[in-house]
């Protein structure tokens, strides 16, 4: 078998182990696929300062989200489904994010339930809410999550429909999941995800079958999902949603500066500047080209995250260094689950560990938390060295 070097070689892994409907539904975006990709190719287009003879020793990585200590500035984010690219995948990808001491954020739309995850974990994980109309549901969902010890809450902003999602539609995914002879090939032809399947008993969304009202099963579940997302999300449901919660709350799904200022108002703790990974608006820039500006209007009123595109320990770091306090992955950890289950995930982290910590020192930093926008080439004022 191939070394394992990088995040790409994880994805590679896990095209060839997770059935091609599920896989796609990762490592896909909306529609042309533009932003998506944009969310990629805009960080490779940043260059940072390469500096000599400056002392390298006792780095540090460690630093805080929402004034959590985190072992680096990475959480992993909420994705839906995670538990259809493993087998209990949001339980693996929670136990190596804890014993890794980077927060895990647990989707509305997980397989695994909150308390099947908290059940199997023994630190504290972050829950990620959807705003649904049925308000009932939403407030119990919240209760839930305070019940289980969640730390924080990620209220999503930028789903009140679903984007444009082409290869999920080409590829007939459904909830629950059809089993057409299709379907049950690409199944079939991937027998250690098949053997984790059928040893698990978390197969539906944990979190909406049997607590939502009117479904019982996975054959009331599809119409429910697909009416429940909330048209009418506005400013006044994040603030009923903050009096409710009462703890750290982070905000996701900013991506403009008008929406990053209304959302400072809020008294939320954190933002996140995301396009969904590109699967929602295609045709969004990229998350990492209006992190800057969105730093620069708010970052002194609120602390700042951002996810999108980060496919390495050094787009973590470019990330810093234009203004997040905190950064996510989610793609890059579910390709390590896709190939190896927990290990993989692990894997996933140490990659970007390792990767950020070499970076951070060839530019001549010890201390993550010193990173900023000096490092980026070409230095403020002298954009052009020559003239
Ligand atoms: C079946 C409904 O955040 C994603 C996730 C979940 C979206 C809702 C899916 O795929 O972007």
């Amino acid at each position: 078998m191939s070394p394992i070097l990088e995040i790409n070689d994880l994805k590679n892994r896990a095209r060839r182990r997770v059935p091609k409907m599920f896989f796609d539904y990762a490592d896909s975006g909306s529609w042309t696929e533009g932003t998506y990709k944009a969310n990629e190719n805009d960080f490779s287009k940043i260059k940072l300062r390469q500096r000599i003879a400056v002392d390298m020793t006792n780095r540090s990585l460690k630093s805080t989200m929402v004034g959590q200590d985190v072992a680096m500035p990475v959480a992993l984010a909420p994705t839906g489904l995670t538990g259809m690219q493993h087998a209990d995948g949001e339980i693996l990808a929670a136990q190596a994010a804890e014993e890794f001491g980077v927060p895990f954020t647990l989707s509305t739309m997980s397989i695994c339930s909150l308390e099947a995850v908290a059940e199997k974990t023994k630190k504290p994980f972050w829950f990620q809410l959807y705003m649904m109309k049925d308000r009932d549901f939403i407030a119990n969902l919240i209760e839930r999550a305070k019940a289980v010890g969640c730390s924080a809450l990620v209220l999503t902003l930028d789903l009140q429909i679903l984007g444009q999602r082409h290869k999920d539609l080409r590829n007939g995914l459904s909830a629950p999941p059809k089993f057409t002879p299709k379907h049950i090939y690409q199944m079939a032809t991937r027998p250690l995800w098949c053997l984790g399947m059928l040893r698990t008993k978390n197969h539906s969304f944990g979190n909406i079958v049997g607590h939502a009202k009117g479904v019982s099963d996975l054959s009331s579940l599809s119409s429910w999902t697909a009416e429940q997302f909330d048209p009418q999300l506005n400013w006044n449901d994040v603030e009923w949603i903050r009096n409710l919660w009462g703890g750290p709350l982070i905000l996701k799904g900013i991506l403009d500066i008008e929406d990053a200022r209304m959302a400072a108002r809020t008294g939320a703790d954190a933002i996140i500047v995301s396009n969904h990974g590109g699967r929602q608006l295609d045709g969004a820039p990229s998350s990492i080209e209006v992190l800057p500006s969105i730093a620069d209007a708010v970052g002194d009123q609120i602390e700042i995250h951002m996810d999108g595109g980060i496919r390495s320990g050094q787009d973590v770091l470019k990330a810093k260094c234009l203004g997040a306090q905190g950064t996510y992955i989610g793609r890059p950890f579910l390709y390590g689950l896709g190939a190896d289950g927990k290990a993989g995930v692990t894997k996933a982290l140490e990659i970007i560990r390792h990767e950020l910590d070499v970076t951070m020192a060839l530019c001549g930093k010890r201390d993550i938390n010193s990173l900023d926008a000096s490092i980026i080439y070409p230095p403020q004022g002298l954009q052009n060295p020559k003239g």
